[in-house]
């Protein structure tokens, strides 16, 4: 099944149910042969829940992505049900508590929308959302997301590594680091009276890292178009840092030779940092990082789950760190 741009992102077809079926039985298959054999009838039979819990309500447009061959782009864990990561947010344009983005990105208006690409780059100019939908094969990644403030989800994402535009775009030999920055429209996003953070929120990655392939560019989740308050039309994903690096809603994105100034070290630097990497070593100041609740799965007896070095993705990326201080370059 591959993504049809004609059919463009806002008009759910009859067809929707076919996606997320093809998703969920791939979903369903993998985690069979992560039980191993005689796990799998236990696998199939706890899989039924976990099926209708964790799928979308199938009311935005289908997005499927094919299999990714990256390395790690696929956790073996539950997805998140799609009910808690569509309602428990953070996305301060839109307010500062968890139901906000939710309740009022309902006015975000996601169509037209363009992606300007400035800065140290041969190629610069306007990406519209249409042609970035087609800039290459849509991929669906399951990726851990590690919120700084000691949750954590899994979410099927659905997009392709942002490298694939980088590539495009030719960096020159300047650019040494990518911002990213998100829409600041007074109008369609009530938060931004709010000056708990400088607008737009800016955030930027190293361009090693902004060129590993586990960086997403998303456009969906669950196998449809991401809902607003997750960050439609496009977000970036980056699965081994805290979530705040991934930033929702972009506009533009430049090419930079220094290292650009994000609005969370702005607003709080001795708390968040450039680098912001998960690691259950390096404490927040007022919290520790050791542990984290997984969304979804909170009750009484639940037990906090131990927070992974690199959120779990140490392998794929534990080399663009080789040497570095990860204490001071929090
Ligand atoms: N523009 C923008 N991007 C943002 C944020 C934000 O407030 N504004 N919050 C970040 C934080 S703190 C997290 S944890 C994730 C949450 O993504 P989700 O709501 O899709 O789970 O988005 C990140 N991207
Ligand atoms: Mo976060």
């Amino acid at each position: 099944m591959h993504y049809q741009p004609d059919r463009g992102f806002q008009h759910p077809v009859a067809s929707d149910i076919t996606p997320r079926a093809v998703y969920e039985a791939r979903r369903d298959c993998l985690r069979a042969v992560a039980l191993g054999a005689a796990g799998t009838a236990l696998g199939a039979w706890a899989g039924r829940d976990a099926l209708a819990s964790t799928a979308a309500p199938g009311k935005l447009a289908p997005l499927p992505g094919g299999r990714s061959s990256v390395s790690g782009a696929t956790t073996m864990e539950k997805p998140t049900p799609y009910k808690d990561a569509s309602t428990y947010n953070n996305f301060y344009e839109f307010g500062t508590d968890k139901s906000d983005p939710a309740r009022y990105a309902t006015t975000l208006k996601t169509k037209p929308w363009t992606v300007a690409i400035e800065g140290e780059v041969r190629k610069p100019g306007t990406f519209d959302i249409d042609s970035l939908l087609k800039l290459a094969p849509m991929e669906e990644r399951i990726y851990r997301l590690r919120c700084v403030e000691g949750w954590s989800m899994v979410i099927p994402w659905v997009g392709w590594s942002l490298s694939e535009l980088i590539k495009r775009v030719e960096p020159t030999g300047n650019a040494k680091f990518i911002q990213f920055v998100t829409l600041a429209d007074t109008s369609q996003m009530p938060g931004l009276r709010s000056s708990v953070l400088e607008w737009p929120y800016v955030e930027g990655l190293r361009m090693d890292e902004a060129m590993h392939p586990l960086t997403l560019m998303a456009f969906g989740m669950y196998g449809e178009a991401l809902p607003n308050q997750n960050g439609a039309p496009l977000r970036l994903v980056v699965p081994w840092k805290y979530g705040f690096k991934s930033s929702k809603s972009i506009v533009k994105i430049r090419f930079l030779e220094k290292q650009p100034r994000t609005s969370w070290e702005v607003a709080i630097p001795s708390e968040y940092g450039f680098y912001s990497n998960v690691n259950p070593k390096v404490d927040h100041p007022r919290w520790s990082q050791a542990t984290e609740r997984r969304i979804g799965e909170d009750g009484l007896l639940t037990k906090k789950r131990p927070t992974l070095m690199f959120n779990g993705y140490e392998s794929q990326v534990g080399q663009l760190y080789a040497g570095m201080d990860l204490r001071k370059f929090y």
